[in-house]
């Protein structure tokens, strides 16, 4: 009985702070005012902030300043997971983010960031701007994330603190990878013992002895200095998963259509600059580590590498519709 008349008054009781929240947020400074605060992993000027910095500008112009963004560079609002948890909560209104760490919540990314799928930047460049992009761009909106446009990260290739040249030279060994299982899985089928870290801890990790090397491509190894630990740079080339700007469906829902295109031709054209840019950060983050003494161990025959990872493909790309993704790139010219 006590429970039965309860019950109303606690749904009342919801209903009614519900309503007085609503009243709040309609009373605070219009959202037109406010200043959308952005993500971005690297410093300012890394090729990704460049395009960032060029995106808000754009938006800022074409909107009469009716939207401000600013940009926290260098990971200020947290390491990259709770950056994608904000996010979604809409306390973080745009980002710059590789695709990996989405793989355990947007099943689609795992394929642009399986082993040795794409042939080069070109061949990877034009599924991310066809149909892997849409299939992405779709599962990301299912957990919030509105993707604009896709940045490149380059080829991802192993660096160590003992020198690596075959496979067998990896077995054992502790990698740091991005929270994501099929990174786990990756370099579990090399033969290494997989070491999930935020980005911001490989450093000291590869300091301390906690972890044996990481993967990651030419400007991030440089830009983190990394490579001042790991003193040994093998180009597996195992991984070209790229990156993706976007803006969180909170933000998203509140503009109005003509905004959305302003947002989207600004993102589209700041991917133009930053994969500029990229392509030529690639070659001077190389100069200046091969510069500071780094040995870099070239990887000419992959197939030895690429024949480990069966077991990766049969794990993540196994599900009809990423099959069906895979056969898709696989199969453009
Ligand atoms: C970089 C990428 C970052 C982050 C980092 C990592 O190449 O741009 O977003 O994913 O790798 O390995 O954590």
């Amino acid at each position: 009985m006590t429970h039965r008349t309860r019950r109303p008054r606690r749904f009342l009781a919801a209903a009614l702070a519900a309503v007085s929240l609503g009243a709040l947020g309609l009373a605070a400074a219009p959202a037109a005012a406010q200043e959308w605060r952005g993500w971005n992993i690297h410093a300012a000027d890394y090729p990704n902030g460049q395009g960032m910095d060029a995106f808000t500008r754009m938006v800022a112009e074409r909107t009469n300043n009716r939207i401000r963004m600013r940009t926290f560079h260098s990971a200020q609002l947290g390491q990259q997971d709770e950056a994608i948890q904000q996010m979604r909560l809409g306390t973080i209104d745009f980002a710059n983010f590789n695709l990996s760490p989405f793989n355990n919540l947007a099943p689609s990314t795992n394929v642009v960031t399986l082993p040795f799928l794409f042939r080069n930047v070109a061949h990877m460049q034009a599924a991310i701007d066809g149909p892997a992009g849409e299939a992405i761009a779709r599962d990301l909106e299912n957990i919030g994330i509105i993707a604009l446009s896709w940045y490149d990260a380059g080829a991802r290739s192993l660096y160590t603190v003992r020198p690596v040249r075959t496979p067998a030279d990896v077995r054992g060994m502790k990698i740091r990878v991005q929270t994501s299982d099929l990174w786990i899985d990756l370099m579990r089928a090399m033969g290494a013992n997989p070491t999930p870290l935020p980005f911001g801890e490989v450093f000291t990790s590869l300091q301390s002895g906690v972890i044996d090397g990481a993967e990651n491509n030419w400007p991030s190894y440089e830009s983190t200095r990394h490579f001042e630990v790991a003193r040994y740079y093998t180009t597996t080339e195992h991984s070209n998963v790229p990156e993706v700007l976007a803006v969180s469906r909170q933000r998203w829902q509140r503009l109005n259509e003509a905004d959305r295109a302003i947002l989207r031709d600004a993102a589209r054209e700041s991917a133009v600059l930053q994969r500029r840019a990229w392509a030529e950060r690639e070659r001077v983050s190389r100069d200046r580590v091969v510069a500071a003494g780094v040995t870099v161990i070239e990887i000419t025959d992959r197939a030895p590498w690429a024949a480990l990872m069966e077991p990766v493909y049969a794990k993540y790309a196994a599900d009809a519709r990423l099959a069906a993704l895979v056969r898709q790139i696989r199969e453009m010219p």
